[in-house]
């Protein structure tokens, strides 16, 4: 009979053998006739299924909002930099993905782990956010550098917006909601930010759309699926920030003396 030779990669989510590319199975040109958009394809490569509209619509919501935030946060001041000292496109962008982390944009995956944690046992947002800070632990999906009590991130009123009027439930963004109500009374700009929203709203599309075991969906929030959406998101934003810079024609970037605090290096004994 056949031997089939041991294969060294194993691949499932596309196929590029036949007469055309498929995703999860869905050829190229299914998606390009039924009118599929970026959230499809997501669906699709991510997922490894077809999601219902409102989910992808979500997903593409969440790209478009956090695409860019402007020079100043970290990842584009990194690209601005890199791009500035004459490097090409691909090393401009991953010098600021690099900043992608649990600081910057990265912290997602983190919320929906502990959003979910603490919703799931029912610890109340007081217990929740008292037993982080014994465990010196930032509440990842709270606080934010410019964003406070009274200048709301408009990003994550228009995804809880979006998410009121077409998910079935948003419980685990009404969780994150009281978490916030409570960080706010020690602090005025510990406000739910674009992580802990997506976060929290994340792991209502999973539970709430009916398309996921809860086996799959701890699985998701485990292996940490969402900071996805960020990198992806964020990369328009940074290879934008390139070609500006490259327009611009903008010299090499040093840093002025006088912003930096120069002290002395005591050495005791000598
Ligand atoms: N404190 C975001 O900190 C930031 C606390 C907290 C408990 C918290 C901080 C944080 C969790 C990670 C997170 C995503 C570093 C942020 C993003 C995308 C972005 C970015 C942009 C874009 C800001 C002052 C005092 C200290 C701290 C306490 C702070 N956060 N306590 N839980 N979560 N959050 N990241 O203002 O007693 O004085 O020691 O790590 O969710 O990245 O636009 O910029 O689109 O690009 O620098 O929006 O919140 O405050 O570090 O001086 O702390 O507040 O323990 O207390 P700050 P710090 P104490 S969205």
């Amino acid at each position: 009979g056949k031997v089939r030779a041991p294969t060294h990669i194993i691949s499932t989510i596309s196929d590029d053998r036949g007469e055309e590319p498929c995703y999860a199975g869905v050829p190229m040109s299914s998606i390009i006739e039924k009118g599929f958009g970026v959230g499809d394809v997501i669906s699709l490569l991510w997922f490894k299924r077809s999601l219902p509209r409102y989910c992808t619509q979500f997903i593409e919501i969440c790209i478009m909002l956090c695409a860019d935030h402007g020079p100043c946060v970290s990842g584009a001041h990194n690209t601005i930099v890199t791009a500035r000292a004459g490097k090409d496109l691909v090393s401009s962008l991953v010098s600021g993905l690099l900043t992608i982390g649990p600081r910057f944009g990265g912290a997602i995956d983190d919320a929906a782990r502990y959003f979910k944690d603490a919703h799931d046992r029912g610890l109340t947002p007081y217990e929740f956010v008292e037993s982080m800070k014994k465990k010196g632990i930032r509440v990842p999906g709270i606080g934010h550098r410019i964003k406070n009590r009274d200048n709301k991130d408009k990003r994550v009123e228009l995804l809880q917006k979006f998410a009121r009027t077409h998910f079935p439930s948003v419980k685990y963004m009404e969780y994150a909601v009281q978490v916030e109500t409570y960080t706010l009374t020690k602090a005025n700009n510990l406000v739910l930010n674009v992580d802990g929203a997506i976060g929290s709203l994340f792991l209502d599309l999973l539970a709430g759309s009916g398309m996921f075991s809860k086996q799959e969906i701890d699985e998701i929030v485990e292996i940490g699926y969402l900071n996805g959406l960020f990198v992806l998101a964020r990369s328009i934003g940074l290879i934008g920030h390139t070609f500006d810079q490259k327009r611009l024609k903008q010299p090499l970037y040093r840093h002025p003396w006088e912003d930096v605090l120069y002290t002395k290096l005591v050495l005791y004994g000598l």
